[in-house]
């Protein structure tokens, strides 16, 4: 039934590369095994290296289809008052089926990419539809996922140039810190113990997660970044002591399209973890920049945050 793996640090010599499309979320047209990286995209070049495979299938069929015969949880918009930026700022969360004051939950914050915010996730892979359907098959486990805003500035809609709000999104730490899980550890029955925050997203959200989780251990101890961004601090600067990270990383858990121009990122980043022999899983499907992507990696992450078990690869469908 679990269904993660952690990488092992096997591989063959080979390498091809992919040249795609440039777009926020697009699907790209790929051209393989051509002879020589080109440039395409965000980034640029794509060299695919032998590590860079798809460890989990498709999700099934209607992993993101509301089903009516299982318990729904909810999302709900609330407000929050941050110090850091001085306005009130608005964020989504996801109370699971059955949410009560009696019990203690763990908690993910997803985060958005440059082109989102608050609802983006909800679009993508609303969470009160899969988390629903995993926590009713038994495959995740009961959990609050607050969805924020990451571009914390003062006007935080998504207008204009959304590059430009790329330096709002490093403010955001302070934001997510001192503002929003005081918060939300206020307003809803939240297990306050490391071992029970998760941080996790998409792009801009994915290189948050890996800046303000590596650099944050005594705060997040799950840690799922998907198609980060060049947002991404260097890895030296994520991770300056491996036993350290090896001590408080419960889960990393990094995934890339094969067809997304930013996968240098995170292929560097495994490469470090690989050479450190710092526990991870690395998933890399076919799919570009895109919301394929990620709710694929939602779902298969989300099976494996909070779950105390070996990850271990799921059987072929
Ligand atoms: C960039 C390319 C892509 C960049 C950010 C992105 C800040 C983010 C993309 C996304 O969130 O989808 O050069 O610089």
């Amino acid at each position: 039934m679990m269904t993660c793996r952690l990488h092992r640090l096997s591989a063959m010599m080979a390498t091809w590369v992919v040249t795609i499309g440039l777009g926020l979320a697009q699907n790209s047209i790929a051209q393989e095994n051509t002879p020589a990286p080109r440039r395409g995209g965000f980034g640029g070049p794509i060299q695919l290296g032998p590590d860079d495979v798809a460890f989990y299938p498709a999700p099934p069929e209607g992993f993101k289809t509301s089903r009516e015969n299982i318990p729904h949880g909810k999302v709900e918009l609330i407000e929050y008052e941050s110090k850091t930026v001085g306005t009130v700022r608005r964020v989504n969360v996801y109370t699971p089926p059955g949410y009560s004051s009696s019990k203690k939950y763990p908690v993910l914050y997803l985060l958005h990419g440059i082109g989102g915010d608050e609802t983006e996730w909800v679009k993508f892979a609303n969470p009160a539809v899969l988390f629903d359907n995993l926590i009713a098959d038994g495959k995740a486990v009961e959990m609050i996922v607050v969805m924020p805003n990451g571009r914390a500035q003062k006007n935080d809609r998504v207008e204009g140039n959304v590059m430009a709000s790329a330096p709002a999104f490093a403010v955001f730490e302070k934001d997510l810190l001192e503002d929003l899980i005081p918060t939300i550890e206020k307003k809803y029955s939240a297990d306050v113990d490391r071992l029970k925050r998760a941080i996790a997203g998409l792009s801009m959200g994915g290189g948050q997660s890996f800046n303000f989780g590596l650099r944050n251990l005594d705060a997040f101890a799950w840690i799922g970044p998907f198609s980060a961004a060049p947002n991404t601090k260097p890895v030296q600067e994520l991770i300056p002591d491996v036993q350290l990270a090896k001590d408080k990383i419960k889960l990393l858990w990094i995934s890339c399209g094969n067809k997304d121009g930013l996968i240098r990122i995170s292929q560097n980043i495994h490469q470090f973890l690989k050479q450190h022999q710092i526990d991870h899983v690395w998933h890399v499907d076919e799919h570009g920049h895109d919301p394929k992507h990620w709710s694929s990696s939602l779902y298969w992450f989300s099976q494996c945050v909070f779950q105390d078990k070996k990850p271990a690869k799921p059987a072929a469908p």
